[in-house]
């Protein structure tokens, strides 16, 4: 058992590595990246669909998905530089797997670099992989209770989005729990609704990067 600890501790230390050196790269080029994490199906990928139709930014796009390239096929359709990668039944993204999507992508231009993780709402939050800042999702149908139950990816978050309000109607989704709860996680990250489908929220999204992007270019 004892043995396990230990080769874990160094396969993260080993990680903390290549983390570190893809966030000195990133402020070199000036790159904004932003580590987005929540559920399969909370709307991650419709978020950065909305983002590439409406915000006018420039961006590119690492995908993690067990299997397949249907979400980098989703952002290629709308002209998203993008790069798929399939962890084969990992349920994380880690940083040495950054580095080498890096490679494939082209940064020059960007305002920002967009990794979509595994959908999971536990390890993901823990595994630096050199960003910014780390996005929360979280899908109304999912329930008003999932941030006190997953206290870390909410704590560790800069942003979080609460996505499908369009479904709100819909749904006994407890609005007041949710964002008393979110707020005694984390008392600093804004919590924005965003409507993927309909488009409601992505200025707010949109203006709340701008601001970070502008940030990251002064360094
Ligand atoms: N009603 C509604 N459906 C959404 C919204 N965002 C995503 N969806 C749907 O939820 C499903 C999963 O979305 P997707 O973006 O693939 O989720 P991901 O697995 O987190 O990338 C799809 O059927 C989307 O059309 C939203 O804001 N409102
Ligand atoms: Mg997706
Ligand atoms: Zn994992």
């Amino acid at each position: 058992m004892g043995k396990i600890v230990t080769l874990q501790q160094s396969i993260m230390a080993e990680d903390e590595k290549f983390a570190s050196s893809i966030r000195k790269a990133n402020q070199k080029r000036g790159l904004l990246m932003v580590n987005i994490i929540g559920s399969p199906g909370c709307g991650k990928t419709t978020l950065l669909e909305q983002t590439a139709k409406s915000s006018g930014l420039s961006f590119g796009v690492i995908e993690g998905d067990l299997a397949t390239n249907r979400d980098a096929e989703r952002l290629h359709a709308l002209g998203v530089p993008t790069v798929q990668v399939n962890t084969h039944g990992g349920c994380h993204l880690q940083a040495h797997v950054i580095e080498k999507a890096l490679e494939s992508l082209p940064l020059d231009g960007l305002d920002v670099l967009f990794i979509e993780n595994v959908g999971n709402l536990v390890c993901p939050a823990e595994f630096d992989l050199g960003e910014d800042f780390k996005a929360a999702v979280l899908s109304t149908p999912e329930g008003a209770d999932k941030p006190l139950k997953y206290p870390y990816l909410f704590r560790s978050s800069e942003v979080i989005l609460l996505t499908k309000t369009d479904l709100l109607p819909h749904l006994p989704f407890d609005m007041k729990m949710f964002e008393e709860d979110v707020r005694s996680l984390n008392q600093t990250a804004p919590v924005l609704r965003i409507d993927g489908i309909g488009g409601q929220g992505m200025s707010e999204w949109t203006d709340f990067l701008k601001g970070r992007i502008a940030e990251k270019r002064r360094g």
